[in-house]
């Protein structure tokens, strides 16, 4: 991959820590909405959660370390206008992800919609072989095919467990066709929802226990209530609240291997910071518990 250091850098670290060669993360921005119909934005996410890191406070409040020091490389946009279509965007995604995963280093993949994960997963089953998907969203997107398209956001799940295992968390939304598919016999997703949730106090050992040992995390961030996230194309009420969600995080990064993780579906509202800044410090506290967390 060539080194570009661009002026908005993730944290705001200083350039001569943030080049590639020295940085063991690397983010990769994906601005692609092309398949978007509710709230659209999130074209302007990577670029927003960026401009919120930069006024973060880089000595982790919880985890007391300096998580930048393991150097964070922010890698210029990626060329994905959302006028191309999802296969492109998946393509060019794809092979972002597997320059940073063959170079030793660790990809932060910022969306842009959902449908960008898929060739984050291809690339990282392709590396890892052995690995399994951690999906926290509201939503199961495991429809076969959405406006016409079998790559539309609303798919995404649907075609990563054709790749590897999938495990869903947080889900509050389920149309016929996606219960009727996690019902049959082809489906190899499981489900941890809400409920699930609400009813068992084991819900993070739980899902723990139904992935393998490499692990791909994405995050939609309407997983999260809308209440701390409103900055989403498709709300649900009832979503996770933050701390549940961090210490989820917290246990997952310490019993797995991490391959890589992506934070998706953010659509900024204009002159509202809170959700942009909390999509930043998600990134900055996750790559903490997967480089510090672990005893
Ligand atoms: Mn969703």
């Amino acid at each position: 991959m060539e080194e570009t250091i661009v002026d908005k850098r993730f944290g705001d670290i200083d350039a001569d820590a943030a080049g590639f060669k020295k940085s063991k993360v690397c983010i990769i921005q994906a601005p692609y909405e092309g398949t978007l119909t509710y709230g659209k934005g999130a074209s302007r996410a990577p670029q927003a959660i960026i401009d919120a890191s930069r006024h973060m406070e880089l000595f982790d409040d919880e985890l007391y370390a300096e998580t930048y020091k393991v150097g964070i490389y922010t890698s210029p946009p990626l060329d994905i206008a959302s006028e191309s279509s999802p296969e492109k965007a998946i393509n060019a995604v794809k092979s972002a992800v597997m320059g940073v995963l063959e170079a030793g280093k660790f990809p932060v993949l910022l969306g842009g919609e959902h449908s960008v994960t898929v060739g984050a997963v291809k690339a990282a089953k392709e590396f890892f072989n052995d690995i399994s998907v951690l999906h926290l969203d509201a939503h199961h997107d495991l429809r076969d095919e959405y406006e016409g398209s079998k790559y539309n956001h609303a798919c995404v799940a649907r075609r990563i467990q054709k790749i590897c295992p999938v495990v869903e968390v947080g889900v509050r939304n389920i149309s016929k066709e996606e219960k009727d598919f996690i019902d049959s016999a082809q489906s190899a997703v499981k489900v941890i929802s809400v409920y699930d949730i609400l009813e068992s106090h084991n819900w993070k050992k739980d899902a723990s226990n139904l992935l393998s040992d490499t692990v791909y995390i994405t995050i939609d961030l309407d997983v999260l209530d809308p209440s701390i996230m409103p900055s989403v194309g498709t709300p649900e009420p009832g979503g996770l609240g933050w701390y549940e969600f961090m210490d989820f995080l917290k246990i997952i990064s310490k019993d797995k291997k991490i391959a890589g993780f992506d934070v998706v579906e953010l659509s900024p509202i204009e002159g509202y910071r809170a959700p942009d800044f909390l999509a930043a410090k998600i990134v900055y506290r996750l790559l903490g518990y997967i480089f510090f967390g672990k005893k």
